[in-house]
């Protein structure tokens, strides 16, 4: 497996940073998560820009334009010679000094990592997934904006341990005012009474772009969809729940804590947007 590394294909064994990098003795970086179908890199665009908000907004000055950055995606997908993969783009504030300035760090590591994904198994799909609601609240967006994809994911780890602590796959969490965010690594939605709601920016979640996707899909379907509060109390009485993001795509949620979401089958909505969610992919790759 080949790892594109600060302008250089790499074994995966000599995919190596130094120790002083301050992603990792700070989690100083961001990162985007990226699909690629059929060898191609699904929404590079969006993830580009993401990525390049994400930097700015901490001061990083990303050392290669948009452009080479997407070359350097699909030398990566060429050299590994795979059709379906997960690339993660990750831009650390490089090596430094100990000691949190990050101007003392003279370069950011620039990485293509390339590998699998499958978050979560087959049958989730189909039958649906248990989520409980974590204890543990989403880092308030007064103090970091959730709209930084940065490499400091501990307040969402703590959440996934309090979901594995319970046998579950995923921890849907809630913001500083009790109302629904998002999963660890996923948007949450819900539908009740036949519209599809989903918590606004404002909530303090990163927007994602498999949400907003969705959202585009929904529209086109006629199905009704706002962007509003989720209450603890909507979560707790929606007909229907389900997580998008990159790597989990459109996934089904039945079961929240003890409680079966609406009679604990896929719903009707829900099972038309992952259906809607393919065909885009689809289309997406015919073009
Ligand atoms: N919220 C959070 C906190 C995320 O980290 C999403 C929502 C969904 O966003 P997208 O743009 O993917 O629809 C994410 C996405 C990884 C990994 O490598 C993380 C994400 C996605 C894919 C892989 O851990 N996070």
């Amino acid at each position: 497996m080949k790892i594109w590394l600060n302008g250089r294909l790499v074994d995966r064994a000599h995919a190596v940073v130094n120790v002083f990098d301050h992603g990792l003795l700070y989690g100083d970086g961001v990162f985007e998560g990226i699909r690629v179908y059929n060898g191609r890199v699904f929404h590079s665009q969006a993830h580009l820009d993401r990525l390049y908000v994400s930097a700015k907004q901490i001061r990083l000055a990303i050392p290669y334009p948009k452009q080479e950055l997407h070359e350097a995606m699909v030398e990566t997908i060429k050299a590994n010679n795979a059709a379906y993969a997960y690339i993660r783009l990750v831009v650390t504030r490089g090596e430094g000094t100990l000691g949190l300035s990050p101007f003392k760090c003279s370069k950011p590591s620039v990485i293509v990592i390339y590998d699998d994904i499958q978050l979560y198994p087959k049958e989730m799909y189909t039958d649906g997934m248990a989520v409980i609601v974590a204890k543990t609240i989403r880092t308030s967006a007064r103090m970091v904006d959730p709209s930084v994809k940065s490499l400091n994911y501990l307040n969402n780890i703590l959440a996934k341990i309090e979901s594995v602590d319970a046998g579950v796959s995923e921890a849907i969490m809630l913001n500083e005012h009790g109302d629904v965010a998002e999963a660890t690594g996923d948007n949450v939605f819900i539908v009740k009474n036949g519209t599809v709601i989903t918590p606004p920016p404002s909530a303090g979640i990163l927007v994602g772009i498999t949400r907003s996707i969705v959202i585009e899909l929904s529209k086109k379907l006629g199905i009704p969809l706002k962007e509003s509060t989720v209450t603890r109390q909507d979560l707790n009485e929606a007909d229907e729940c389900f997580l998008t993001g990159t790597a989990a795509e459109v996934c089904p949620v039945t079961r929240i804590d003890d409680a079966l979401v609406g009679n604990g089958k896929v719903g009707d909505i829900t099972r038309r947007l992952i259906k809607a969610y393919r065909e885009f992919i689809d289309a997406d790759l015919r073009e």
